[in-house]
């Protein structure tokens, strides 16, 4: 039915496949199969995303949902890739060996769930994962358009018998504005904060389901929708979303240009957020994940404390954290730094080592996870009658926002609630947050290689071992700036090598990029336009 169109080998990504979305048909069929396979090894629901999140419109792919609402565990990466690049006529033979080698009953009867986002070629594309999860006698339960940290949720919503929450979008938002608006309270302003916020649904499903949240918080948040065109249109994620912000560190389209005003900015599959402003000057300020993530753990610091409980508190970044980021929450902060490398997968995967690990990339995709000891004790003190009223009040307080939490991977709608939640806490305004350190000047850039393989990573990613020599001429470049650093990579999303620069200023930190870019394009088999190097 879903015959083998590519000759080349698909490569398991960041976040799954991605790639041309008219090239992903058998792979969202075999993908289903996987699906069945894994949910009867794990005994539990699956989810199965189908979204290809930043990238353009013409794009698509595929995200696995393990049953504790995390991305699919690592090692079986390794199975998604060989079922996705053998040939038709032993894909059978294939999926034996692996019931085989992993001792999979095949005779329990499964749900899958499956969502996707809104490109035109979703549909079809989610008709071809349940074929497979069909043809493997599993059940798909089909939870049609949705974000991809919705579907997450509603996964370990099943596999926890409701007891994370109830599994259905009503549950959802439920959970989310019920626990928002008992922390806001009355006063819905506070100081300096407003509430009010402009908000870019990049064309997406984020611009669809932030509705419901408009109707359902009222006054408490005014949510100003701007970039919500319909399905098909070519304008998801252009010239808009978190992405186009973050890489561009520009203003988005769509979206009115008022001074000193709170803005956000989603992605295409509304699992990432990055807040930005414009001042008096016109000039644009960028509150990215490393923002977010410092907020964040700046203020579970605080209630951690407040409460007297022991919970140890950790923040996890990966290479394109802002060096004064990670100065300033080692510094200031005190809460300690681990750097892993890029995909949410890894960050998560480390998070879960501390009772409150908080994890955002720079690119805005991250949220905080309690361990059980953390939700045991907390709910132990909130009922404790020989801690003072205050300590009881604050674990009262830290268990309500748990519950803006979508713990189970980044969730821009729910990262934004609990963004607002603070900064109502604090009474502060965009230009409060933003002052609490400077960011060093810092740009991204793309190099199109023939083959993006040829450059291999160690140390998080922040060293690169292949293609020899390249790694001691970023070493030369980096040493010529005040506070220099760079770094390259290749994506795991997109068919391109990602440079990272950052130095004391932005004039420097462009050369830096530039030339680094350029060491790549040389060292590493570029092709179309050489980067420019600015005077
Ligand atoms: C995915 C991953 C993120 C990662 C991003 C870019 O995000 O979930 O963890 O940062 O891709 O990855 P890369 O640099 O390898 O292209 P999304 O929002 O696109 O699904």
């Amino acid at each position: 039915m879903h015959p083998k169109t590519v000759k080349q080998n698909i490569q398991y990504g960041t976040a799954g496949f991605r790639t041309k979305a008219s090239n992903l048909g058998y792979i969202m069929y075999r993908m289903g199969l996987l699906a069945v396979l894994r949910s009867r090894y794990k005994q539990g629901v699956i989810g199965v995303m189908i979204t290809a999140s930043h990238n353009p419109e013409s794009d698509n792919g595929v995200k696995l949902i393990d049953p504790h609402g995390e991305m699919m565990e690592q090692s079986w990466e390794e199975l998604a890739t060989r079922i996705a690049n053998v040939q038709d006529d032993e894909l059978e033979a294939v999926i034996k060996e692996i019931v085989q080698e992993y001792n999979i009953d095949m005779s329990t009867r499964v749900n899958i769930l499956i969502g996707k986002d809104t490109r035109p070629s979703s549909p079809s594309l989610s008709k071809s994962v349940v074929d497979g999860i069909l043809a493997l006698s599993g059940k798909p339960v089909d939870y049609g358009i949705v974000t991809t940290p919705q579907l997450h949720y509603f996964v370990k919503c099943r596999n926890t018998q409701n007891a994370y929450g109830v599994g259905t979008e009503e549950g959802y938002y439920t959970k989310l504005v019920t626990a928002f608006k008992k922390l806001r309270g009355d006063n819905y302003t506070n100081g300096n904060y407003t509430n009010r916020v402009l908000y870019d649904g990049a064309n997406g499903v984020g611009a669809r389901k932030i509705k419901y949240f408009q109707e359902r918080l009222g006054e408490s948040l005014k949510i100003e929708l701007y970039n919500d065109a319909g399905i098909g249109t070519g304008k998801l994620n252009y010239l808009c979303g978190a992405d186009y912000v973050k890489s561009q560190q520009s203003f988005p389209t769509g979206v009115p240009v008022e001074p000193n005003v709170r803005c956000v900015s989603v992605d295409g599959d509304a699992d990432r957020i990055v807040y930005y402003y414009v001042d008096e000057d016109n000039k644009f300020h960028l509150l990215d994940g490393d923002r977010i993530a410092t907020l964040i753990a700046g203020y579970l610091k605080e209630l951690v404390l407040g409460t007297g409980i022991d919970l140890n508190l950790g923040l996890i970044q990966t290479a394109y954290a802002n060096g004064a980021s990670t100065d300033y929450i080692t510094r200031q902060l005190q809460v300690p730094v681990a750097c892993v490398s890029t995909g949410v997968k890894h960050l998560h995967h480390k998070a879960l080592e501390y009772d409150v690990g908080v994890y955002f990339e720079a690119n805005g995709h991250g949220t905080v996870i309690f361990s059980k000891n953390a939700k045991d004790k907390l709910n132990e003190a909130a009922k404790n009658n020989s801690l003072s009223e205050e300590q009881q009040k604050v674990a009262n307080k830290l268990l309500a926002l748990i519950d803006v939490i979508n713990e189970t991977v980044g969730d821009a709608i729910s990262d934004m609630l609990l963004v607002e939640t603070i900064l109502h806490a604090k009474g502060w305004g965009v230009q409060q947050w933003e002052e609490t350190y400077t960011d060093l000047p810092n740009k991204l850039l793309k190099v199109t290689v023939e083959d993006r393989n040829v450059i291999s990573t160690k140390d998080a990613e922040r060293q690169c071992t292949t293609p020899v020599g390249l790694q001691e001429e970023i070493d030369t470049l980096v040493k010529k700036y005040n506070k220099g650093r760079s770094f390259v990579r290749p994506s795991g999303t997109e068919d391109i090598v990602r440079v990272y620069a950052e130095a004391a200023t932005q004039e420097e930190t462009d050369k830096l990029a530039a030339e680094v870019a350029t060491k790549v394009y040389e060292l590493a088999g570029g092709i179309g336009t050489m980067p420019e190097i600015p005077a």
